[in-house]
């Protein structure tokens, strides 16, 4: 049977990977800070990727890079906004990648089909802003927040800890209204993990298969990327590809990608091997 993700007006299908491009309206995220922190700059990114063949864009007014402070509501609003409400033309469902209830909701007003909440819909108000919607959500994993999460992270068993963690936030989404196929999961990498930490899960995602939603993977241009190659992060590009690969023959449906026309292509090849005869 065909699975399917619900995303509001959009029902996307995963039998294939799916490409999300990523749209950072900020001045200081970690890969690709300030080229996009101006609205036009940033609309006319996310058209670029949209003709590369992203499958879903992800716009976000906040870095979550280690140690990054929070942005305020106001500002945060003020740069997603505009962006959401010019590309919210393209047939192209749009992810809010917030922590903030209350941008979840203007966002989804205005046009966005998703929630990508790096904080699993934890903030008071998050599970009720994306339950009184029929928007997509991805919960994902993190430990502790930005500014401190890469201070000697442990756990017992990252994988099982992680997939603890994913199951829980599931159970209190599915609770609080939100239908399964309406729910992404990912563990993200680099979120208060070590490098091991980060493999381990990657070889680890098919653990991930039996929580009954669909799986994100977000390594596009990480910092393991450049402790295994030795690149600097604008040279993180054929890693990047390798890693998504990785991802999705591991079980990802949705891979979280700056490179989009470099992932198509290899996604390509995947599929064209994968397709049932
Ligand atoms: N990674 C980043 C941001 N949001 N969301 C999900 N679901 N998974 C991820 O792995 C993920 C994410 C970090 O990447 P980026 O947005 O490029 O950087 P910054 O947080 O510095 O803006």
């Amino acid at each position: 049977m065909s699975r399917i993700l619900r995303c509001g007006r959009f029902s996307l299908s995963l039998d294939r990977p799916l490409i999300m491009g990523v749209v950072n309206v900020t001045p200081d995220s970690f890969s690709d800070g300030g080229l996009f922190f101006d609205p036009a700059q940033a609309i006319a990114h996310g058209r670029r990727l949209i003709d590369d063949g992203a499958d879903i864009l992800d716009i976000g007014g906040e870095s979550t890079r280690p140690g990054s402070e929070p942005v305020p509501l106001s500002e945060e609003r003020r740069r997603v906004l505009p962006v959401i409400e010019a590309l919210s033309v393209h047939n192209v469902p749009l992810a809010i990648d917030t922590r903030k209830p209350e941008l979840m909701r203007d966002a989804l007003s205005a046009g966005a089909s998703m929630v990508n909440d790096t904080n699993a819909l934890g903030i008071a108000g998050a599970l009720e802003a994306v339950a009184a919607t029929d928007a997509a959500v991805c919960l994902m994993h993190m430990r502790g927040d930005p500014k401190t999460m890469q201070d000697a992270p442990t756990y017992e068993d990252v994988v099982r800890d992680v997939r603890g963690f994913l199951c829980d936030r599931v159970a209190a989404a599915e609770s609080a209204g939100v239908a399964r196929q309406r729910i992404v999961v990912d563990p993200g990498f680099g979120f208060g993990k070590t490098l091991e930490h980060n493999l381990a899960l990657l070889r680890g995602l098919g653990v991930f298969s039996d929580l009954g939603a669909a799986l994100m993977a977000g390594l596009s241009r990480k910092s393991m990327l450049g402790r295994l190659t030795g690149r600097g992060v604008e040279e993180r590009v054929h890693a990047s590809v390798a890693a998504a690969l990785v991802a999705v023959k591991n079980g990802a449906h949705i891979v979280r990608v700056h490179d989009v026309a470099a992932t198509r292509d290899a996604l390509a090849v995947w599929n064209a091997v994968n397709r049932e005869s």
